[in-house]
């Protein structure tokens, strides 16, 4: 990406050079997962969260013209404002998004494509996009698959939503030779739950072991492969299973009568499952996400320390 349209925050651009732990954070959870105001109030505690670590934050969205790695405090606020209408941006959307100056928040896919364009290696998120049940008929696969596939990026999340079809998910990482990583698990988790019935590849149970992983994948195997690091949700935020196979089953409808398709199934999932569960799932969303953060940011240092 030419340096034109890549704008760093000057402390990202500070730990960058000097190899500090800096940690990228995406901001479509924030416009589209999560509701005002207390998207605004989450956004500000991971990056809190990611410097208590002893590592630089910076979350990307794509603002007049520019991929910004290290939003400002005023640009978080400008992203998490929903009268700003932010555009949900995969990475297919950059050149157009960029080149009309429209503003727009990034996915797993384009925050890992930025981030690693700035030179940045470790992501901590809430979920992964992957196939969608149907996906055989509708061809609907997150792009976050195919740019993990070729971005050296370690995403470090809570596994994929039970919304979508997680086998077809954990084949299609086997099959663009993605390592999958527990963290602290045996078992593949499902964002609301901590496992989804499916075996993790491989294990690790510290920071600093998966920071060996990654550096040996990094260093020493051919070819652009990301990493997948799983973290359940915290055991006493996990969801209820009954109250999780409810909002499934409600959602799963909704999408149906409402004809919901493509880019727009995840935020109206997730907005259904918000609204629907009286809030029981914005706290678990929360929850899960500051954890992966806080283990993408022990991540980084532990890379950085090897370095
Ligand atoms: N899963 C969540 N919360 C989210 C998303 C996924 O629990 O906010 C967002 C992420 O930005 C992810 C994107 O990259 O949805 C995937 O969307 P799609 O399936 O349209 O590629
Ligand atoms: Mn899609």
């Amino acid at each position: 990406m030419a340096d034109s349209r890549l704008r760093l925050g000057d402390e990202v651009a500070q730990a960058l050079a000097e190899g500090r732990a800096v940690v990228a954070l995406e901001s479509t959870i924030l416009s589209h997962g999560l509701p005002a105001p207390s998207n605004l109030e989450v956004g500000r505690e991971l990056e809190r969260i990611v410097r208590e670590r002893g590592a630089v934050p910076a979350t990307i969205a794509v603002l007049d013209g520019a991929a910004v790695v290290g939003l400002d405090d005023a640009q978080l606020q400008r992203v998490c404002d929903p009268a700003n209408s932010l555009v949900k941006l995969s990475r297919r959307d950059l050149g157009p998004a960029l080149a009309t100056g429209v503003a727009g928040a990034t996915t797993v896919a384009s925050t890992a494509a930025i981030g690693h364009a700035a030179g940045i290696g470790v992501f901590g998120t809430g979920g992964l996009g992957g196939v969608h049940r149907g996906a055989r008929e509708t061809w609907d696969v997150s792009a976050d698959l195919a740019v993990l596939a070729e971005t050296p990026m370690t995403v470090v999340c809570s596994g994929v939503k039970s919304i979508l079809d997680i086998p077809a998910t954990l084949e299609l990482l086997e099959t663009s030779s993605v390592p999958v990583l527990g963290y602290g698990t045996d078992r593949f988790p499902a964002f609301y739950l901590r496992d989804s019935g499916l075996d993790v590849p491989w294990r690790v149970d510290s920071a600093k072991d998966a920071a060996e992983v990654i550096a040996t994948h990094r260093e020493h195997v051919p070819g652009r492969a990301g990493v997948l690091l799983v973290n359940p949700i915290p055991v006493e935020h996990e969801m209820d299973r009954e109250l999780h196979d409810r909002l499934l089953a409600g959602g799963l409808a909704k999408l149906e009568r409402e004809d919901v398709h493509g880019k727009h199934v995840t935020p109206a999932l997730l907005e259904y499952f918000h609204t629907a569960s009286e809030g029981v799932s914005l706290t678990a969303n929360t929850e899960l996400v500051r954890s992966n953060v806080r283990v993408a940011a022990e991540v980084a240092v532990a890379l950085a320390e090897r370095a």
